[in-house]
């Protein structure tokens, strides 16, 4: 397949693997997973051609790792961001010293004032990295990236946890935790 019909597949998955399920007449089963042979059928009904090879191949070269088969391979889950009511049965994790976020400058007066909230995701999402953290502002405009004092939310009762493809989560990270950028560095590379 083209790459642009597999981003196109991949967004038709994350939405119905992650917020609405109920669109494709699928019910999700604890832990977010569904029947591959269900979501095919679903997806087929609703007039989208897609097959196992296609799904192998979508879930198979997808950046993120957003989906994962379990053991033997007969049901799919999206790894992480859901909003719809899932337990992923994550294991709660010791985070590294520092973890990333990435967001915009609109927001920064908001997330000073109430620190990072999961807004319509069940988690906070963060970053190991810089980079990826900066991808991930750039969703919505002009990068800006917060430093998360991880090692201190975590010694003060914060809980992370890992989702399968290594993005960190927590459930809310409060504005002492948050090292804003100064103003004027909040954009393009620092130095
Ligand atoms: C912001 C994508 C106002 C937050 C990405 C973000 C990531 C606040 C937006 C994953 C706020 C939520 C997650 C507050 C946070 N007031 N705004 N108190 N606290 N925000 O998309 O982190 O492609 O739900 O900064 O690559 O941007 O979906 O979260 O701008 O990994 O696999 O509210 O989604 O991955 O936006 O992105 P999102 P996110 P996928």
């Amino acid at each position: 397949m083209s790459n642009s019909h597999i981003v196109r597949l991949s967004k038709f998955l994350s939405k119905h693997l992650r917020h609405a399920p109920q669109a494709l007449g699928l019910t999700l089963e604890l832990g977010g997973w569904v029947g591959v042979e269900e979501l095919l059928a679903a997806a087929n009904r609703a007039g989208v051609t897609l097959d196992r090879a296609m799904l192998d191949e979508v879930v198979a070269s997808n950046d993120k790792q957003r989906f994962a088969f379990d053991a033997d391979g007969t049901q799919i889950r999206a790894q992480q961001g859901h909003s719809v009511a899932v337990e992923l049965d994550l294991a709660p994790a010791v985070p590294p010293a520092v973890l990333y976020h990435g967001t915009v400058a609109t927001v920064l007066s908001a997330i000073q004032r109430e620190g990072l909230q999961p807004m319509r995701r069940h988690h906070v999402h963060l970053s190991a990295d810089e980079a990826t953290a900066r991808r991930v502002g750039s969703r919505r405009g002009q990068p800006v990236v917060l430093t998360v004092d991880a090692a201190g939310l975590h010694a003060a009762g914060g809980v992370f946890y890992q989702s399968g493809n290594g993005v960190w989560l927590t459930e809310h990270v409060p504005p002492a935790f948050l090292q804003l950028p100064l103003p004027g560095r909040s954009s393009g590379p620092v130095g």
